[in-house]
């Protein structure tokens, strides 16, 4: 045994791995980064020498010290289509999952196969009143709906919960990727450098996603995200967002090519571009009759429908007031778009649009319409001017 002062076998080399991966990666967060990266040697010590009784201190320690549970985890696995067989769960106590700390098994490298079914199953145990805040917060998030029910039970397993203060940067331009959030509460101002200059480019309130960019495609986060207030968040680790978000979207684009393509609006976009919007769009059904915009709304979703048909609905104005009385002003059928006037005119929604018969649209949100819909601005806008002709045949009154 080895005396009181000796440098444990094994910790030079712990530690120097650690500094080249920091040195690489040129993580935000020290601890953080310690704590996937440790995590990981860890994973791998136990995969590699799982029959070596021989133990390196400092890793075992650690083991203890963070209770981490490793165990497989059948009832998970066995219906899961083309996913994996079977997985080990890495556990980590609930209360300790408050500021940003992932506990991620992952190989915390972008250029890996993500194909990799070895990947381990993350969960962190929530509470049944943390489970439901969770739940609410991500029942509208776009990416997660056309995820399949198993799916979106391990994402939400995997999500941990953030608090964050006024001012806090969240996310800074530049950096790499570790994490997609889901906004529980709060205000965020979204930033992206112009010319040196942080410009203010939208803001988040109280609800919606941000981070995906760069988990999906490896790049550099394209913009920075600080908290105006105090906020909850829920965040999902890179290595899961991977295995589960990621993975779908091969899916997503393997159904949705086809139908992009025959969108009028977005001819003028590359192939390229129009798959990025099937990436971040969502799938959502109404029934006949069932509303899908309010007039006077504030709005943040732009809509494409798939199948069916939805009216356009405006309430006439008396004396600047809505006197209740809707008009059916027009239909869209598949491969048409709604929604896209309050995004463009930054105002609230001018008419009620309501599906007739079952129907299926297309959803884009507020900010990937700005990021990824500016090619097909001058399309809408000429549509636009056509609605003001109208509204002023009809009403002789507009805003
Ligand atoms: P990310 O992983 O790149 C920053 O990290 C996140 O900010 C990004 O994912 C998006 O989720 C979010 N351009 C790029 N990213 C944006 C934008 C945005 N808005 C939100 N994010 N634009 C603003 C659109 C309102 C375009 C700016 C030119
Ligand atoms: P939005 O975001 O304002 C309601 O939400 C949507 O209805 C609107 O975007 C348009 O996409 C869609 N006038 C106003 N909105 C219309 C109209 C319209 N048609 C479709 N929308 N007019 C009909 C023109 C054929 C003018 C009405 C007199």
């Amino acid at each position: 045994m080895m005396s009181k002062f000796e440098i444990p076998e094994g910790l030079k080399e712990l530690l120097q791995g650690y500094t080249v991966e920091v040195l690489r990666r040129r993580p935000t967060n020290l601890a953080e980064f310690a704590v996937q990266h440790f995590t990981q040697v860890l994973e791998s010590q136990r995969n590699e020498q799982a029959a070596e009784s021989q133990t390196t201190g400092p890793a075992e320690e650690e083991e203890e010290e963070d209770a981490f549970e490793t165990a497989s985890n059948p009832s998970i696995s066995d219906d899961d289509e083309d996913e994996e067989e079977e997985r080990s769960i890495v556990k980590a106590s609930a209360d300790r999952c408050s500021r940003r700390v992932a506990v991620c098994a992952e190989a915390y490298n972008p250029d890996e196969d993500e194909d990799n079914d070895t990947e381990p199953q993350v969960v962190h145990p929530k509470t049944d009143e943390q489970r439901k805040r969770l739940q609410d917060a991500c029942k509208d998030i776009l990416i997660f709906k056309t995820l399949a029910k198993e799916q979106f039970s391990e994402v939400l397993d995997a999500m941990f919960e953030v608090l964050v203060k006024p001012e806090e940067h969240i996310i800074d331009q530049g950096d790499d990727g570790d994490n997609f959030y889901v906004i529980e509460k709060g205000v965020f101002d979204i930033y992206v450098q112009k010319d040196g200059a942080n410009i203010c480019v939208g803001k988040y309130n109280n609800k919606g996603s941000f981070g995906e960019l760069a988990l999906m495609y490896n790049t550099p986060r394209a913009a920075t995200i600080v908290a105006k207030q105090d906020g909850a968040l829920w965040a999902l680790d890179r290595a899961t967002f991977h295995r589960l978000i990621v993975k779908n979207n091969a899916k997503k684009r393997r159904m949705y090519e086809a139908f992009i393509e025959c969108v009028p609006l977005l001819k003028s976009l590359e192939l390229s571009e129009r798959m990025k919007i099937v990436d971040v769009l969502g799938v959502r059904t109404f029934n006949d009759g069932e509303r899908i915009i309010t007039q006077g709304d504030k709005a943040d979703c732009f809509f494409i429908v798939e199948s069916g048909e939805v009216k356009i609905m405006i309430k006439s104005k008396k004396a600047g007031q809505l006197d209740g009385v809707e008009i059916e002003v027009a239909r869209c059928s598949r491969g048409q778009y709604f929604g896209e006037l309050a995004l463009v005119t930054n105002k609230p929604r001018a008419a009620s649009v309501y599906a007739v018969g079952d129907t299926k649209c297309l959803v884009i949100d507020i900010q990937a319409f700005e990021r990824l819909l500016g090619p097909c601005m001058d399309i809408m806008k000429r549509n636009i001017s056509q609605y003001k002709d109208q509204l002023m045949a009809l009403f002789g009154d507009i805003e």
